[in-house]
């Protein structure tokens, strides 16, 4: 018998120094050359903050001094029956020093400047609550894989 059908969990890590983004670009396999935050797959016997802080270290490098909570994006996929939960972190202090590796580049953004023609398209939709500390919930409807089609997001407080 199958269990029940629960959402794969993933990570995303955003540096946000108050003027600007800390984001990675792809440098290799699906989305090269496209932007994001640090993350990746929660794996078993880890808690989602456990694998949000070794991400960010395998993929930057660097480890978040305040991490916090900043929003959750579900996204559903209509070639894919396993909706992914992806639990995004902000932080603003961090020790070490953001540092290329085999599967991502570091690059600082500027808030105004935010490249999101090279961003998976949910991304324009939920920055804004980012980059104004709001809690944010999404839940975004995805068609051959990256097509957008849909979304819902609540914003709550600062
Ligand atoms: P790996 O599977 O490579 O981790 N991710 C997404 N991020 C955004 N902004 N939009 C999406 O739209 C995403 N789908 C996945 C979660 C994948 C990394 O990419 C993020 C992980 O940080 C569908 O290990």
């Amino acid at each position: 018998l199958e269990g029940p059908q629960t959402n794969k969990l993933l990570t995303l890590v955003i540096i946000n120094d108050g003027a600007r983004v800390l984001l990675g670009r792809k440098k290799r396999g699906f989305g090269e050359g496209y932007y994001n935050g640090f993350g990746g797959k929660v794996e078993a016997g880890e808690t989602v903050w456990q694998a949000a802080e070794r991400e960010l270290l395998e993929e930057a490098c660097i480890t978040a001094e305040d991490m916090k909570e900043a929003g959750v994006l579900v996204f559903t996929f209509d070639d894919n029956p396993q909706p992914w939960e992806v639990h995004v972190f902000s932080a603003t202090k961090y020790r070490g020093e953001p540092t290329e590796t085999d599967e991502m580049a570091p690059v600082w953004f500027n808030h105004a400047e935010v490249p999101f023609d090279k961003m998976w398209a949910d991304d324009v939709h939920w920055y804004p609550a980012f980059l104004q500390h709001k809690y944010f919930r999404g839940v975004f409807g995805f068609r051959e894989t990256t097509k957008l089609t849909w979304h819902v997001l609540e914003e709550g407080e600062e």
